[in-house]
């Protein structure tokens, strides 16, 4: 047994970033074990620090098995799959890595709309196929440029995608709890609210128990026909089986998703629409910021290890 301190990683990590985090500590891959319990056993007595992601985090059962905990540091800037009730009154903090992956997540919300619109993997797809040359063109597909945007959350990443989309002549709308102050976009205290007044439906808020099923039923059913709806966020703030049903009645134009219920086993009747774009919960996926991410995870943990302030703590 190495005399290091013990690291439990809760889902994979880039190959950089283990072995940043092995020079420090003997790191328990939580995730590729297949007894969970013994590896928990073995790391109960070492382990200061768990990292978690975005889309697997901890709970109470979890901080109890490994008593030494000095941190969980998210991998993300989500932490709604963490029991921050439960880590509080354990005593543990908890960091995100905010900031950094801000802009990569809105230029994957302005290509999810773009790509769903106008049917980029259609036209992918007709090219590699044959058909262009065999059949012709393909089916016109829709603008985007002009048409007017809600998005849903205006924090750090609603905001970017907002600023991007005024490079589109896009009239911007928000729906958020309470207006922004100095912010001149249309404000709506809901999505159903906002729902009747856009084009584009673009969901940016945060997850967690107060965004659950936030874009409601009642929302899905005021977008006008033919909308394109957008998700970057967690698929528990849209009411999926409403958003599936308005799917399968066509009232969807096009859906560009990078986000479900029950990732990554996704509900398969997704995969039966053509004009939706499905992506892998991607949006933060490139190499930079994926770096950029973990040296800042890596930051907070080291401060915990060092008893320093912790550079993002959430909670
Ligand atoms: C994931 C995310 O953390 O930041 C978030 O909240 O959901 C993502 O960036 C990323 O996929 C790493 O797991």
């Amino acid at each position: 047994m190495s005399d290091k301190p013990g690291l439990l990683l809760v889902g994979e990590l880039p190959e950089w970033d283990v072995a940043a985090l092995e020079a420090d500590f003997h790191v328990f891959h939580y995730w590729r074990a297949a007894d969970k319990a013994a590896m928990l056993a073995e790391a109960r007595d070492s382990t200061v620090a768990i990292v978690t992601k975005g889309e697997i985090g901890a709970d109470g059962a979890l901080m109890d098995a490994l008593p030494k905990t000095k941190i969980i540091a998210c991998y993300g800037v989500g932490v709604d799959a963490i029991d921050l009730d439960a880590a509080r009154a354990r005593g543990i903090p908890v960091t995100n890595t905010p900031d950094v992956l801000t802009e990569e997540v809105a230029d994957f919300a302005i290509l999810l709309m773009l790509g769903a619109a106008r049917r980029v993997r259609d036209g992918d797809a007709w090219v590699r196929s044959g058909a262009w040359a065999a059949r012709g063109p393909m089916a016109l597909t829709t603008r985007v440029s002009g048409k007017r945007l809600g998005i849903v959350g205006l924090g750090r990443i609603g905001s970017a995608i907002a600023r991007r989309a005024e490079g589109f002549g896009m009239p911007i709308a928000y729906s958020a709890r309470t207006r922004k102050d100095g912010v001149a976009y249309d404000w709506y205290p809901t999505p159903a609210a906002m729902a009747p007044h856009v084009d584009v439906l673009c969901v940016a808020a945060a997850g967690g128990a107060a965004t659950r099923g936030l874009v409601d039923r009642t929302a899905i059913e005021a977008l006008p026909p033919g909308v394109i709806f957008v998700n970057v966020s967690r698929g528990t703030v849209v009411d999926e089986a409403a958003l599936l049903d308005a799917l399968r009645q066509g009232r969807i134009g096009a859906a560009g998703l990078d986000v479900f219920l029950n990732e990554p086993n996704i509900d398969p009747e997704f995969l039966t629409f053509p004009n939706v774009l499905l992506q892998p919960h991607a949006a933060s996926g490139s190499i930079e910021t994926r770096k950029d991410m973990g040296r800042l995870m890596r930051e907070n943990v080291a401060a915990a290890m060092a008893g320093r302030t912790l550079p993002t703590r959430i909670a």
